[in-house]
C-alpha cells in the first residue's frame, strides 16, 4: 500500500487537471474580437522548489525591477547560458521517468520560475468580458491577474483559457504565473524527448462581446457518389454562416447540401466562409471530407489513403519546442517538397497555428493527445495512472482540450489517444468520450494491441516479414475470438517505423512495396522527423548539437533523442532525400527494347496534370540529348505507356542511360515550378567488366635503393609490400579494410541483445584486425603481397593477395580475399583504404550521387559526373559514425587546385568515401566539432559494405544487404593527374 500524506496535496501534485479553467473550445487565430499578444519581455525569477518563494510577486505594486528578463514563449533552461544566470539545464530521457516513481507526488527539487508581465489595453479596448488564454505550459502553472487568483492548469501541450474581464483594468495590469517544471501531470507526459519547462507558447488577451462566439464545430463531409459536400455549423450562441463561393448563407445548426470540391491533402481545396454570431465575426475555412473505415480499409472521400508520413516533434535547435510560425510553415513546406503527405503530431497536439497550415498546404494529420506514461515499464507498469480511476478525470480532460481545440480542421483525419501508456480503463474512457463528441473521425491507439478502444491496428517498428503478414489479414490471432475478428478487419498502419537515428534509416523502398501490394497496408508514419540536438557554441566561433549527457544529467538517453530525418538545423538527412525517392507519387517502368515508358500515377486524389515530364539521354554521364514527355493527365491509380524518343546516340559511345522526371509544372503554395517530384533512371548498356592487362608497354617489378620496389609509376616498401609512392606523391598504401565508425543502427537498442552488431563485430575484433605479411613477391611482371588480415585471440582470418601490376604511367591492383575459419557475422565493409595528400581536396566521380548511399539506401543516388570538395561529401550526423559512401563508381578523380591529382577506375564499380581523417577519429568523437581535419584524406575504395536497416530501434538491414565474408576479388587501377589536366569529359579509362 503506498500512503498518501497527511493532509491534502498541493495543487501542482494532485491528481485534477486544474482549477478555474473555462470549459474547452474551438480555436480560431482570428477574429473581429480583439486580441494582446502577451509575448515578449517578462520578469523572471528562478527558485530551486515549488514553494521556495513567497506568492508576494503577485500583488499589484511588487517591485520586480531587479529580476532577469525572459522572453516569452520560452523554456528557461535554454535562456541562461552565456549570460550571468543559470537557469539550470535541459535532461533527456526516453522512457525513463527522471525522478523516483511515485505518483502523483514529485521531487522536492522542483524548478519554479516565477513569470511576471504589466500591460496596458488598448486605448480602443471595450471593456466587458475577455479570456487569457495560454497555447502551452509546461508542466503546472498557478496564474494571477492583478493580484486575483484566476486558477491552476496542468497539461502542458494543451490550451486553457481563463475569464478575466471583471479583473482587467485599463492600465497597469499585472499578470503573474508560477511555473514548475513538475507536477502530477509529468507523470502523464513522458514522451521521449528534453525535459524543457517554461511558458512556451503563446499568451493571448482575447476580448469576449456581449454574444461572442464560446464555441462551434464545423461538421463537413464530402459524399464522392454525388460530388456533395453537406455543411452544417454548430454554435453557441446561435448565428448565421456564409460561404459567398457556394453561395450559402445559413443559419447555424441548418445544413446545407451543395456541389462542391473535396478536400484532401493532394488537393487540398478550402473555402472561405464567415461566422458570425451577434458578438463575433470568425473566418473560417472550410474543406469538405468524409473519413471512414470500410470494407476494412481507412477511405477518404471513398477513396483509400496511403499515408507517407512522419512522427513530428516540434523542435528548434535554439528554442526547443517554442517553435515560431515561421519555422512550422518551414517544416510543411519542406515535407512538402519531399512527398511527405502525413504526419502524426507525435506525442501531442502541436502549436494550433500548425493545423490551420496543414489545411492549407495538405497534409493528413493524426492528432495525438499529450500523454504517455512509459516509464511505468520500468516498474512493470504498477501504478499507471491510465488504469486508476483517480487520475481518468485529468485524461478526459487532456482528450477534451484535443478535441475541442482541434476539431474544426479537415486535415485532421484521426485522433491518437496517446503514446505507450499501456494499457487501462482511462483510455477506454477518454475513447468513449472522443467518439461521442466526434464521430466523425477514427480513433488511434497503438499500445493496446487487443485494439478494444480503436478503428485502426497500429504498430510501431513491426519488421517487413510480419508488416506483409499482417498486410495478408494472416497475423496470429488474439486470444479473444471476437476482438481477434475486429482486428482482422481494420486496416493496419505503422504509426512508427523506419526509426531514421544517425544513418540510415534501411529498407524503406522494401516497406514500400508492402503498403503498395496489401490494401490493408495503409503505410506510415517514420520515426521521427528531427532531430532534436540543442545548439550549442564553441569557444572558437564553431557550434555543434548536444544530447542527452551534454548537459550533466544523473539519467539520460545520449543521442537517442537525435533521430530525424532532417538535422537540427532542418537540413535534409539522406535519409530523407531516400524517403522522397521512395515515396514518390509517379511511378516509371521502362521497356527499352520496344522504347516504351510506363508511367503509374501513385497519388489517392490527384490527377497528373499539374507535372510536366521531361527525359534526358546521358552517355557516360554527359548529357547527350533532352526534351519533353507527353504524358495524358492520368487518374489517381492510372498507368499509361508513352513512347520514348529514339536513343540519339547508339551505346556503343559508352554506357548509356535515361533519366526520366517529372516536375511542378506551375508554382504551388509549397514548391515553385520546375520542383522535381519524381524520376527514374534506366540504363542502356553496361560495358563489360574491362579484362585484361593494361594498354601500353608492361613494367616489370625491380628493387631500387633504400629498401623499395619500383613498379611502373609506384614504389613500394619491399619488406611489406605496401605502396609509399605514386608519381613521387606519398601514399599510406592501400590496404584490406573491414571496419566502419559504428553507425547508430549497428549499435542497436537494448531491448534487441540480438540485433547490436556493434558489439558483436567489437567481440570477433573486426575493429582490430592486423595485418601479416606472408610473402612479398616481385616476379616477371607483377609484384604479389600475399597476407592474412586477422584479429588477435580468433581463428577468423581473410586471406587476402594484393596483385601490382604497370603499363604506361598507370598502377593496376587486384585483390583477392579468401575468409578462414568459421565466418558467422557479416563484415562492416570489404574494400581498401588508403591515405592521400591533403590538397587533394577536391572530387568528381561517375556513378551514384549525389549524396550518399548504402546498400539499403540507394533509391535516390543517381548514375552520372557529380563534383564535390572532400568536406562536402561528408554527412553530418550528430553523433559522428561511418558516412558519405557514394554508389556504383566507376571512376572518381581527386584533385588539387591546381588541376593535379589522382584517378582510380574499378571493376566492378565500387563505393567511394573521403573523408579528411580516419575512421578512428570518426569512431571516437562523440560530436562533430571534435572531428578535425587530419594530415591526410583517407579513400575508401569498397567492393562491398553491410546494409544499414534501423535496428536503433527496429530491424536490421535486411538479409539481402548482408555483406556475409565469402570469397571476393576486386580491381582498381591509379593513374595520376597533370597539373592544369582539363575537367570534362575524357574517354572511359
Ligand atoms: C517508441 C516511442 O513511441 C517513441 O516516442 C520513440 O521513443 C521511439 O520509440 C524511439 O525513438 S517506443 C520504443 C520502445 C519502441
Amino acid at each position: 500500500m503506498h500512503e498518501a500524506p497527511s493532509g491534502p496535496l498541493p495543487y501542482y501534485e494532485d491528481m485534477g487537471p486544474g482549477t478555474g479553467a473555462l470549459p474547452p473550445r474551438a480555436w480560431t487565430g482570428v477574429s473581429d474580437a480583439r486580441r494582446v499578444n502577451l509575448g515578449g519581455a517578462w520578469r523572471f525569477r528562478l527558485s530551486a522548489t515549488a514553494d521556495g518563494s513567497d506568492e508576494s510577486f503577485a500583488r499589484p505594486g511588487f517591485d520586480a525591477s531587479r529580476w532577469d528578463v525572459l522572453p516569452v514563449p520560452s523554456h528557461w533552461p535554454l535562456q541562461g547560458h552565456g549570460q550571468d544566470h543559470d537557469y539550470g539545464r535541459p535532461a533527456y530521457t526516453d522512457v525513463r521517468y527522471p525522478f523516483p516513481i511515485d505518483p502523483p507526488r514529485v521531487p522536492t527539487e522542483n524548478p519554479t520560475g516565477d513569470h511576471l508581465r504589466g500591460f496596458d489595453l488598448p486605448g480602443d479596448w471595450p471593456g466587458g468580458a475577455a479570456v487569457l488564454r495560454f497555447d502551452g505550459v509546461d508542466s503546472c502553472a498557478r496564474v494571477w491577474l492583478n493580484g486575483e487568483e484566476l486558477g491552476t492548469f496542468k497539461g502542458s501541450r494543451l490550451p486553457v483559457e481563463f475569464e478575466v474581464g471583471e479583473v482587467l483594468r485599463p492600465r497597469g495590469n499585472v499578470l503573474a504565473v508560477r511555473v514548475h517544471q513538475w507536477s502530477s501531470g509529468s507523470y502523464l507526459e513522458d514522451q521521449d524527448m528534453w525535459w524543457l519547462p517554461g511558458i512556451f507558447r503563446d499568451v493571448t488577451l482575447i476580448e469576449r462581446p456581449e454574444g461572442a462566439v464560446t464555441d462551434f464545430f464545423v461538421h463537413c463531409d464530402y459524399d464522392h457518389l454525388t460530388g456533395n459536400g453537406s455543411l452544417r455549423v454548430d454554435c453557441d450562441p446561435q448565428g448565421t454562416v456564409t460561404v459567398p463561393e457556394l453561395g450559402l448563407d445559413i443559419a447555424t445548426g441548418e445544413t446545407a447540401v451543395v456541389p462542391v470540391e473535396p478536400w484532401s491533402a493532394e488537393v487540398p481545396r478550402l473555402y472561405d466562409a464567415e461566422l458570425a454570431t451577434e458578438g463575433e465575426r470568425v473566418p473560417l475555412r472550410i474543406g469538405f471530407r468524409t473519413v471512414r473505415v470500410e470494407d476494412g480499409v481507412l477511405k477518404v472521400n471513398g477513396r483509400r489513403v496511403l499515408f507517407r508520413g512522419v512522427n513530428r516533434h516540434e523542435f528548434d535547435p535554439d528554442h526547443g519546442r517554442a517553435v515560431d510560425l515561421e519555422t512550422m510553415r518551414r517544416d510543411l513546406l519542406l515535407m512538402k517538397r519531399h512527398n511527405v503527405n502525413a504526419v502524426r503530431t507525435s506525442h501531442y497536439p502541436p502549436h494550433p497555428a500548425f493545423l490551420d497550415l496543414c489545411d492549407e498546404l495538405g497534409m493528413w494529420v493524426v492528432d495525438e493527445c499529450d500523454l504517455e506514461t512509459h516509464g511505468f515499464s520500468e516498474v512493470d507498469w504498477r501504478r499507471n495512472p491510465v488504469d486508476d480511476e483517480r487520475w481518468t478525470p485529468a485524461l478526459l480532460d487532456r482528450a477534451a482540450r484535443m478535441v475541442e481545440r482541434d476539431k474544426n480542421h479537415p486535415a485532421v483525419v484521426m485522433w491518437s489517444l496517446g503514446n505507450e501508456c499501456g494499457t487501462g480503463r482511462g483510455l477506454s474512457a477518454m475513447a468513449d468520450w472522443i467518439r461521442r463528441r466526434d464521430p466523425a473521425r477514427p480513433i488511434h491507439y497503438e499500445g493496446d494491441q487487443s485494439c478494444a478502444d480503436v478503428d485502426v491496428y497500429s504498430r510501431m517498428y513491426a519488421n517487413h516479414e510480419e508488416s506483409e503478414t499482417i498486410g495478408r489479414r494472416a497475423e496470429p490471432p488474439l486470444l479473444d475470438a471476437e476482438s481477434d475478428q475486429r482486428r482482422r478487419a481494420m486496416p493496419f498502419i505503422l504509426c512508427e517505423y523506419a526509426h531514421a537515428m544517425g544513418n540510415g534509416p534501411g529498407g524503406l523502398s522494401e516497406y514500400q512495396r508492402i503498403f503498395e501490394t496489401y490494401e490493408r497496408c495503409q503505410g506510415g508514419f517514420v520515426w521521427e522527423w528531427i532531430d532534436h540536438g540543442l545548439r550549442r557554441r564553441t569557444a572558437d566561433g564553431g557550434a555543434y548539437f548536444a544530447y542527452g549527457g551534454d548537459f550533466g544529467e544523473e539519467l539520460h538517453d545520449g543521442n537517442f533523442v537525435c533521430d530525424g530525418l532532417v538535422f537540427p538545423d532542418r537540413t535534409p538527412s539522406p535519409g530523407l532525400v531516400e524517403y522522397k525517392k521512395v515515396v514518390q507519387p509517379v511511378g516509371f517502368a521502362a521497356d527499352l527494347a520496344r522504347g516504351l515508358l510506363n508511367v503509374t500515377n501513385r497519388h489517392d486524389f490527384a490527377d497528373v496534370s499539374g507535372l510536366a515530364f521531361h527525359w534526358a539521354y546521358e552517355v557516360e554521364g554527359e548529357l547527350a540529348a533532352e526534351g519533353r514527355l507527353e504524358v495524358p493527365a492520368l487518374a489517381p491509380g492510372a498507368s499509361a505507356e508513352v513512347a520514348l524518343p529514339r536513343a540519339p546516340r547508339t551505346a556503343a559511345d559508352g554506357e548509356a542511360c535515361w533519366t526520366v522526371r517529372a516536375v511542378l509544372a506551375e508554382d504551388t503554395a509549397w514548391a515553385p515550378s520546375g520542383h522535381e517530384v519524381a524520376w527514374a533512371q534506366f540504363e542502356v548498356a553496361r560495358p563489360a567488366v574491362p579484362a585484361g592487362p593494361l594498354p601500353g608497354a608492361p613494367h616489370a617489378p625491380r628493387r631500387v635503393e633504400g629498401g623499395l620496389i619500383m613498379l611502373g609509376p609506384g614504389m613500394f616498401d619491399a619488406a611489406d609490400g605496401t605502396l609509399r609512392y605514386l608519381d613521387g606523391a606519398v601514399v599510406d598504401g592501400p590496404r584490406l579494410d573491414v571496419w566502419r565508425a559504428p553507425i547508430d543502427n549497428d549499435r542497436g537498442a537494448d531491448w534487441y541483445p540480438e540485433g547490436q552488431l556493434e558489439r558483436r563485430w567489437r567481440e570477433a575484433g573486426l575493429d582490430r584486425m592486423r595485418h601479416r605479411i606472408d610473402e612479398v613477391a616481385p616476379g616477371q611482371d607483377a609484384l604479389t603481397v600475399t597476407t592474412r588480415v586477422a584479429p588477435a585471440a580468433s581463428d577468423l582470418g581473410l586471406r587476402t593477395v594484393y596483385r601490382w601490376t604497370a603499363a604506361g604511367d598507370r598502377l593496376a591492383l587486384d585483390v583477392e580475399v579468401t575468409p578462414e575459419g568459421p565466418w558467422t557475422l557479416p563484415l562492416p565493409r570489404l574494400g581498401i583504404r588508403l591515405g592521400l595528400c591533403p590538397t587533394l581536396d577536391t572530387v568528381e566521380w561517375y556513378g551514384g550521387g549525389p549524396g550518399e548511399a548504402y546498400p539499403d539506401t540507394r533509391e535516390a543516388s543517381r548514375l552520372g559526373r557529380h563534383r564535390s570538395t572532400v568536406d562536402g561529401l561528408q554527412t553530418p550526423y550528430v553523433r559522428p559514425q561511418e558516412n558519405g559512401a557514394r554508389a556504383d563508381v566507376r571512376w572518381a578523380e581527386l584533385r588539387r587546385a591546381d588541376g593535379s591529382g589522382l584517378r582510380v577506375t574499378g571493376a566492378p564499380p565500387f563505393w567511394f568515401t573521403a573523408r579528411p581523417w580516419s575512421t578512428e577519429e570518426l569512431a571516437a568523437a562523440e560530436h562533430t566539432n571534435e572531428l578535425k581535419r587530419g594530415d591526410l584524406i583517407w579513400v575508401h575504395l569498397d567492393h562491398g559494405l553491410h546494409g544499414v536497416g534501423s535496428g536503433a530501434c527496429g530491424p536490421e538491414a535486411l538479409p539481402e544487404f548482408r555483406l556475409a565474408a565469402a570469397p571476393a576479388a576486386f580491381s582498381f587501377t591509379f593513374g595520376t593527374l597533370r597539373a592544369g589536366h582539363p575537367a570534362g569529359p575524357r574517354p572511359p579509362f
